[in-house]
């Protein structure tokens, strides 16, 4: 069905994907040559969720994010330079550069911010959820986060007040089967994420996280319902991080079989089979795409390196609010 978008819509899908791939990509190598301050968690694999859910939004809408932020933050429509700053510690970041990829934030895209607290990001969208319902507004906001989160009891009482009320949020599960080293099945006894939804009396729904097109769809079904203000809905995307949890980690606890299983299911590769097998798009634009992509990564990375860092002086500086 979704295949009937426009070209312009699915190509820019396929573009906003390979930013996030490449933006990562540069960051790993960067964290290497010591340039990356803190870490980073790795979000390669999992694009088709930040872009298939911020692809039914508008740029009114708002997200919430995770420590795995930069990916949402870019499918929002942040920009590269900014985000690569803000990961490098400059003061041209999106936050000074004292925020990095887990605390990440940019109200004038509706990227109202990541969080290294899991689960915390939940009853964040739920108020800004209230906040759009007493403005009538009729924004909607996406909330993102890990089947792991969903074991907290910010997601319970988040979903369950969300639903009471009719709240404008769409709650979206990024399962990546494991939470750090911990893989799902050790602790949890349900498989879908999406079954908890029964509970609160709200749609849930499980989709392949790694096919952009299936995200798409169900978000443009929960967006619609939201703004109809019927309420909200969950929905689980099944997806798979290729890397570890971080930088840091080698990932050795999962079996080389599942890894190689999940690389085959790349969501990049399978929108790009798409766009080629339905003659939408032809190798060469694809690879025009590809190399745009990369320089546009290039300058972002330039930028940011070449940036200052904030002065020690600056570092209380918008903590706290003026009043
Ligand atoms: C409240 C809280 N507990 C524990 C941690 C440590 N921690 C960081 S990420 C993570 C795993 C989160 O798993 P999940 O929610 O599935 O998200 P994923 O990392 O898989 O994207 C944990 C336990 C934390 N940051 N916050």
């Amino acid at each position: 069905m979704t295949l009937d978008l426009p070209k312009e819509s699915l190509v820019k899908m396929y573009r906003k994907m390979l930013e996030i791939r490449f933006f990562e990509e540069k960051v790993f190598g960067l964290y290497g040559q010591n340039l990356v301050p803190g870490t980073i968690h790795l979000y390669a694999g999992e694009e088709a969720v930040a872009v298939g859910v911020c692809s039914a939004l508008s740029k009114d809408d708002y997200i919430t994010s995770t420590h795995r932020g930069h990916g949402h933050c870019i499918a929002k429509g942040a920009d590269l330079k900014r985000t690569m700053a803000e990961i490098l510690g400059k003061k041209t970041g999106y936050c000074k550069g004292k925020g990095g990829s887990m605390h990440i934030a940019d109200f004038s895209i509706g990227m109202l911010g990541a969080t290294a607290v899991v689960g915390a990001g939940l009853p964040i969208a739920v108020g800004a959820g209230l906040s759009a319902r007493l403005r009538k507004t009729g924004q909607v906001v996406a909330c993102f986060f890990g089947e792991g989160a969903s074991n907290q009891g910010t997601f319970h009482e988040s979903i369950n007040m969300a639903s009471a009320w009719k709240l404008p949020v769409i709650f979206v599960c990024e399962n990546n089967l494991y939470a750090m080293g911990t893989r799902q099945s050790r602790i949890m006894n349900i498989e879908n994420i999406a079954d908890r939804a029964v509970s609160y009396g709200i749609p849930g729904v499980s989709v392949d996280g790694n096919d952009v097109l299936a995200v798409y769809e169900a978000a443009c079904v929960a967006v619609e319902r939201a703004r109809r203000v019927e309420g909200p809905t969950l929905i689980e995307c099944k997806t798979y991080r290729q890397k570890g949890h971080s930088r840091v980690d080698p990932a050795k606890y999962r079996p080389r079989e599942e890894v190689e299983g999940w690389l085959q299911r790349d969501p990049i590769k399978r929108l790009r089979h798409k766009l080629i097998q339905t003659v939408i798009s032809t190798e060469a634009e694809l690879q025009e795409i590809e190399k745009e992509v990369s320089s546009e990564i290039e300058d972002a990375v330039k930028f940011a390196v070449e940036s200052t860092f904030p002065a020690p002086e600056e570092a209380l500086e918008d903590v706290y609010a003026q009043i």
